[in-house]
């Protein structure tokens, strides 16, 4: 049997420097979903003072704003945070897919690991399911998701 080259990251955040752009829209789902990745980062190595959250309108402000901070060279990843949900919007499938297009762009463009953590619901109850309840908080998944890519891209 031959040897198969695994790579993979370690889940060690210390030294990794983070922007964490959150949207004040529906902010009180996002701000869970902020806390959860800040714990998620720090228990893991990371210290608060590498930490940079920035806050912005809504999802649809999003990529812009992380495609700046991608530009400035700063920071080694980005975690984006967010809730979109189609209750409250007749224009969520506008806000929702410019949101993750553009995200899937900045990180493309900038080499740059970049966590989605912007949640699209049906309604309140599902977002709220995702941000410290019954489905986890999503702002946990999108940081850890943020750090092993960064740690498999630095050994590539
Ligand atoms: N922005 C969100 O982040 N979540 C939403 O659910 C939402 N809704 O419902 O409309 C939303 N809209 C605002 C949008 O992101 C912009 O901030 C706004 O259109 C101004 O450009």
């Amino acid at each position: 049997m031959g040897h198969i080259k695994t790579v993979e990251g370690q889940l060690d955040a210390k030294g990794l420097k983070v922007a964490i752009v959150a949207s004040r829209f529906n902010d009180f789902i996002v701000d869970k979903l902020v806390g959860g990745a800040v714990d998620a980062l720090t228990r893991h190595g990371a210290s608060r003072e590498d930490l940079t959250i920035v806050r912005i309108p809504g999802a649809f402000e999003m990529p812009l704003v992380a495609q700046k901070l991608a530009a400035s060279g700063k920071y080694d990843g980005l975690v984006c945070l967010g809730a979109v949900i189609r209750g409250a919007t007749p224009h969520f499938d506008f806000v929702a897919n410019e949101c993750a297009k553009g995200l899937a762009m900045v990180s493309m463009e900038h080499n740059m690991p970049l966590g989605f953590g912007v949640l699209t619901t049906d309604n309140l109850e599902q977002a709220i399911e995702r941000a410290g309840s019954k489905a986890g908080n999503k702002g946990v998944d999108a940081a850890m998701a943020m750090l092993e890519t960064a740690r498999v891209l630095a050994q590539l």
